[in-house]
Parts: C-alpha cells; structure tokens; sequence
C-alpha cells in the first residue's frame, strides 16, 4: 500500500515556443529564500558565540547537534587513529588531492606583473595569502570530504599561514575520519567541530580555542549563509566571505545525439543532494520519443536509488524544456546562469564560446558533474542562484589579495609631476598637490 501513495519521478515540461513571457521569466527563478526569518534566528546565535565563546559553542551543539562534547577543537597534530581509512578510500582521496593541487596550482601566476606606464613610471601588482581562512564543510545527510578538498586545497596552494577546518560532529561527537585525512593533507592547524551558525561565528569572532579567521568560505545551509552574511555586515568581526549560497542546481542541454540514460543519470546525481535541488534539462530539437526515452529512464533510475525519496521530491519542482535548437538552449541556459552546465550535444567543445554565464561546465557525454564534484581538478564550490552571472566559483585567488606598488624615478616625476598638480587643483587639494609641486621645485631649480 504504501509503494502506491508514493508520488512517480517526473519533471514538469514545457515546451518554450507555447509559453507566455510571463512564465518564461518564472522558470528562470529560483525558489524564494526565507532571508527575515532565518536572519532573526540566526542573529542571537551569532551574538552568543561572541559573548560566551567557547561554552556557547559547546551549548549550542549539545541544542543542534545532540552531542555534549568536552571541547570543540582538535588541532594539530591530529591524532592517526582519528583518520585511518581504507586502502582504497585512502587511494581515491590521494588521486582527487593530486588532480585539484595541479589544477589549483597553475591558477596562481607567480610572476610579478611589473609595467613601466611612462619612462620613470614603474606599477607592479604582486600577491599575498589571505593569513587565517575558515573553512566550512557542511555535515547533513553526507559526509563530505570532497568538500574539504575543495577548500582546503586551494588554501593550501595559495600559502594561507592558518586554515581552519568547520564541521558539525557525528552522533557519537567525532569527526569522519575521511575529513581529518583531509584536513591534515591540507596542513590545517585547527578542526572545529562545530556546524551551522555557531561555527560560523566562533570562526569570525575567535573564540579561547578557536582563532580567528580573515575570510570564510565554503557551502553550507540557509542558517550558515546567514551567519556568513551577518559576519560580513558587522564591522567589528572584519571578515570578508566566498560568496553567496542557494541550493545546488544542474542545467542539462541535450540534442538528438544524446544518450537518454546519461542524461538521465547526471539529473539525478544532481537531484539526490536535497529537496531543493533544482535540476533542468533543456531539450534542443528533441522527439517526443526522445524525451519519453529521457523521463522513462529519469524514473527507473530514480526509483533504484537508496535517496528516491529525496529525488522524488527535487525532481518533482524540476522540469524539462523542449526548445527548437541550441541556440536557442543556450540562450535560456545564460539567463538561468546554473550552477553546473552540462552539454550532452553533437561536437559538444564547439559550443563552449556561446556560455556566458555559468559556474563550471562540463563537456560532451564523457564528462559526468560526479568527475567535477569529485576528482577531475576543478572546484565544486560554485555560485548558484544565478549568481554564476558574476560571481566565480572557490578558486587559488578566492585565498590570495593583490597588492600593487610603484616607483618612480626623479625624472619620471619630472615626467608626470605636472597632471597630477593639475587634477589636484581641480579637486581643490592643496596638500595633495604640494606633495608633488615641493619635489618639482627641487627637481627643476637649476633648470633654464
Ligand atoms: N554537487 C555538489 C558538490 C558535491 N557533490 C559534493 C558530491 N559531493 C555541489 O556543487
Ligand atoms: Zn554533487
């Protein structure tokens, strides 16, 4: 009885040529985020971790998490018996460790931009590490040591002197070994072993055991996102933060040379992460036979899964929609701005040019999100919620600043002295003008 009250795997489908403009610009949003009431939640956690430090923090995880722990950190060294593992997790975690390091590594251009604007006129632009950097990895129905790879790394490579490590505990308070492998891969100095809001802000405050971190990054759920916002907006915290985050989301363009059961298989790689997963395949130039092929196997495949429930669920708000070509695909696909972009098409690389707004893309039908969420090199920290239209996902620079300097000589001085005495005149600053007329003085004394 109750395998029939179950609801069936199926996407809602359109077909863009029959839709008003009205609903056009409803399939390109996401769904509304409670920001007011998770804020007014979210606000007194925050305030108590910077209050009470480290009792807030073990307070507030025995609420949320079920566990009284003794304390909150474990730093480094991490004991070995905190991370043993499988020798073939412990293979796959080496192999996806070594294929991001390189991608990471060849992000950060090491040489010192140096341009000479005029003769006597030298700008250069160098880099630094962001120092301390806070590194959230959510817990919840997954354990996510990719995650810690994804932000530990590019920490990592950047040169970042202090990464701390976020997650919430296991019901029986410890860490997943398969993070502390990470972590201590990664070189952090600090596990907090702490989740939601309250890490958020023992990392932006500092507690007694916990140091306090110059950036936050990483997903997490709606109340961390707040708590990275409210640590943002407060002055007196200092910390700058990755960027904004919704659910995760996939948008799948398909022509008639795709594989149905590939497809099929990457909506719902995407879907089984939670209840708001937002999935969306666009298909270009499809046949009615085509499509039914797509959601027959979306609906087999989906109901083998261990989380069909949760398919069931995202893959009900997802939907399918059949526009006449591919062009016309990857127009919708850079209004909608996804996450993950996959092209399931005929000569797939060709289209490449034609994305302007998307968080990562993944070409042609050899290249799985699985391989980008995993192992492939690039990052899986990506913006959704249409913010792929400017921001970029976590990257080498998202834990570096630049700094630029210059020098000038007395005749590049000689050279440039008067415009700037002219421009501070115009903006009515004496000082700023005299700066440069004093030395000008001295420069052209015994000048004819
Ligand atoms: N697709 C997720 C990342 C992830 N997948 C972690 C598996 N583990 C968000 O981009
Ligand atoms: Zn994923």
């Amino acid at each position: 009885a109750e395998v029939a009250t179950k609801k069936e795997i199926k996407m809602k489908s359109y077909n863009y040529a029959e839709t008003t403009a009205q609903q056009r610009q409803a399939l390109l949003l996401r769904p509304i985020i409670k920001t007011d009431e998770i804020l007014a939640r979210v606000k007194p956690i925050v305030e108590d971790v910077r209050k009470r430090g480290d009792e807030a923090l073990l307070d507030l995880t025995a609420r949320f998490d079920k566990v009284q722990l003794k304390s909150s950190v474990m730093k480094a060294p991490f004991p070995a018996d905190a991370m043993q593992l499988s020798e073939n997790v412990r293979a796959a975690i080496d192999q996806a460790y070594d294929n991001i390091y390189k991608f990471h590594e060849a992000q950060l251009d090491r040489t010192e931009l140096r341009v000479e604007t005029m003769p006597g006129v030298v700008c250069s632009r160098f880099f630094r590490a962001i120092e301390k950097v806070g590194l959230y990895v959510p817990g919840g129905t997954a354990v996510l040591p990719s995650s810690t790879l994804m932000l530990g790394v590019p920490a990592l490579v950047a040169g970042c002197s202090e990464i701390v490590i976020a997650t919430p505990p296991r019901k029986d308070g410890t860490v997943a070994p398969e993070v502390v492998y990470v972590a201590n891969k990664v070189g952090a100095t600090t596990i907090l072993v702490a989740g939601g809001a309250q890490a958020v802000a023992a990392m932006a405050y500092g507690t007694a055991t916990v140091p306090k971190v110059d950036k936050i990054c990483g997903p997490g759920n709606q109340y961390v996102t707040a708590a990275k916002m409210v640590a943002q907006s407060d002055s007196s915290a200092m910390v700058a933060i990755d960027m904004p985050a919704g659910p995760s989301e996939l948008l799948v363009i398909a022509d008639p040379t795709c594989n149905p059961a590939y497809v099929a298989s990457d909506l719902l790689s995407q879907a089984e992460h939670g209840e708001d997963s937002q999935v969306v395949l666009l298909a270009a130039g499809l046949s009615d036979s085509a499509v039914a092929a797509i959601e027959q196997e979306v609906r087999t495949q989906g109901e083998a899964l261990p989380r069909a429930d949760i398919v069931r669920e995202s893959i009900s708000k997802s939907y399918i929609l059949r526009v006449d070509s591919v062009a016309e695909a990857l127009k919708f696909s850079n209004q909608y701005a996804p996450e993950h972009l996959i092209l399931h098409l005929d000569d797939a690389e060709q289209h490449v040019a034609a994305v302007q707004n998307a968080g990562s893309v993944f070409v042609g039908p050899w290249s799985p999100e699985s391989c980008g969420d995993y192992a492939s090199g690039t990052n899986h920290t990506l913006p959704t919620y249409g913010y792929a239209r400017m921001y970029s996902g976590v990257n080498t620079l998202t834990f570096v600043k630049h700094i630029t300097s210059q020098t000038l000589t007395k005749e590049g001085l000689d050279r440039l002295g008067d415009t700037v005495t002219t421009l501070a005149e115009v903006e009515g600053l004496e000082a700023h003008r005299n700066a440069v007329a004093i030395r000008l003085k001295d420069i052209r004394r015994n000048r004819p």
